[in-house]
């Protein structure tokens, strides 16, 4: 349990260290003039794990084994020259690798776990340190730009939510269907590949019912994957109750197998419940829609 949380805080912190990296801040300053050395030291070693970890990928697990035994040595003298490197670095692993050169098939599966770990671990922790081997000009702009980075993510994430959580639920209903393949239903399940469909050569229309509510657009997207299909000219009633509050004339573009969403802005502000899509023209054979919504 304790490892667990241990693990879960650790990660945490590396977390927060990515985006502050205060740490590296308060290292690089302990180092004073010593930090370019110390740097490069920091660099060094990150390269060397860099490429053993190349070397290991690769199968040349022995190779492998020796520069990272070199490199971890390089920066536990590191350790040794600059005591302030010693929060950072004190979680790396040690690697009893041989002085004898040795062959891949002769390394046994211990060892290449070991060496696995190990890598990983190296890795994890030069990844952490990488914020004191960076000048305070660099450190800034690396806070900027990981910082900016989680903005515009977050950003974006709270758009599209919000955008969804505008959609209005809705109930449809219909004059009638080509068959149960097109069923109204289609119109409202969220999906542009299914598709409602009015009887060959017949008007008709499909309305949408919903909790009542003001609400300002209406998207109507048009018949999909069926080229002899589509509304064209519609007449859009917007219902409060039993009362007609207003009806707009809408013409739908012809559908050529691409998403074709026609929105409609409601030029009214008072509630709505109901709002029902008269197809009086068709491309071809028939109308219907793909995906009614209201937001
Ligand atoms: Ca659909």
């Amino acid at each position: 349990m304790s490892d667990r949380g241990s693990t879960v805080f650790s990660a945490f912190d590396e977390l927060r260290e990515f985006f502050t990296l205060r740490e590296g801040e308060r290292v690089a300053s302990a180092l004073g003039e010593a930090q370019p050395a110390a740097a490069r030291a920091l660099r060094l070693g990150a390269q060397r794990v860099r490429a053993a970890q190349a070397l290991a990928q690769s199968g040349h697990r022995a190779e492998a084994e020796r520069l990272l035994a070199l490199a971890l040595a390089s920066l536990s003298s590191a350790r040794e020259e600059w005591p302030a490197l010693e929060p950072m670095l004190r979680a790396l692993p040690s690697l009893a690798a041989s002085e004898e050169p040795a062959l891949d098939e002769e390394l046994s599966p211990e060892r290449v776990a070991a060496l696995d770990s190990a890598l990983e671990e190296s890795s994890r922790v030069l990844t952490r340190a990488e914020s004191a081997s960076i000048d305070k000009r660099g450190r800034l702009a690396a806070r900027v730009r990981r910082n900016g980075a989680v903005v515009f993510v977050c950003t974006f994430a709270a758009v599209v939510g919000w955008q969804q959580s505008r959609v209005v639920k809705l109930t449809p209903r219909a004059s009638s269907t080509f068959g149960a393949q097109y069923i109204h239903t289609n119109a409202t399940d969220g999906y542009v590949a299914t598709n409602w469909l009015l009887p060959d050569g017949t008007p008709g229309w499909l309305e949408v019912s919903f909790d009542r509510r003001r609400v300002s657009t209406l998207e109507m997207t048009n018949v999909q994957n069926l080229s002899h299909y589509g509304a064209a000219d519609t007449t859009v009633e917007l219902y409060s109750g039993a009362r007609l509050v207003r009806s707009l004339d809408v013409s739908m573009r012809a559908t050529v197998n691409t998403a074709n969403v026609t929105r409609v802005a409601i030029p009214v502000r008072e509630p709505l419940d109901r709002i029902r899509i008269n197809i009086r023209t068709f491309h071809d054979l028939g109308g219907g829609l793909s995906e009614v919504k209201v937001r």
